[in-house]
């Protein structure tokens, strides 16, 4: 009677040790942090979103030093081919603006402008991203676009 109910919690307590960490798995997988400081990087410069997710969200996290009006960082999603126009459309729009044109179609998605100890997040339908087209983040401060990039892909 005792052993079976010392099972019992044992099995219980295994059940919710998996759930939790089932849980875990799915909350992370549908979910990046992304770190950047004064050198102008993303870290990491690749996400994987898995195409089962809902809704993809991005946390970005500004841990430099230096003053926001001299480094500051942003995360825009784009398709690859997109970059060069989607980039000079954001450096005319200018501060204002986050350096992201109003109501650009082209961007998937894209988060506030951070400076030293900020943090910005975004959430995006998954349903955006469509298998096999080459996905590019990157940082529309003045300057940054052609080095601070990053690759994004959906997977199956
Ligand atoms: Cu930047």
């Amino acid at each position: 009677m005792r052993h079976q109910s010392i099972y019992r919690s044992a099995v219980l307590a295994a059940g919710i040790a998996l759930a939790c960490v089932a849980q875990a798995a799915r909350a992370q997988s549908c979910e990046a942090t992304l770190a950047t400081d004064d050198t102008i990087r993303f870290h990491p410069a690749h996400i994987d979103v898995p195409a089962s997710c809902t809704d993809f969200t991005v946390n970005l996290t500004h841990t430099g030093r230096l003053p926001k009006a001299a480094m500051a960082h942003n995360w825009v999603l784009i398709r690859k081919a997109d970059l060069v126009q989607v980039a000079r459309d954001g450096a005319l729009a200018g501060a204002d603006s986050d350096y992201v044109m109003p109501g650009d179609k082209r961007v998937i998605a894209h988060t506030g402008m951070t400076g030293r100890g900020e943090s910005a997040s975004v959430t995006f339908p998954v349903k955006a991203l469509t298998a096999g087209v080459e996905y590019l983040f990157f940082c529309s401060f003045t300057g940054h676009s052609p080095v601070m990039q990053g690759t994004l892909k959906l997977t199956p």
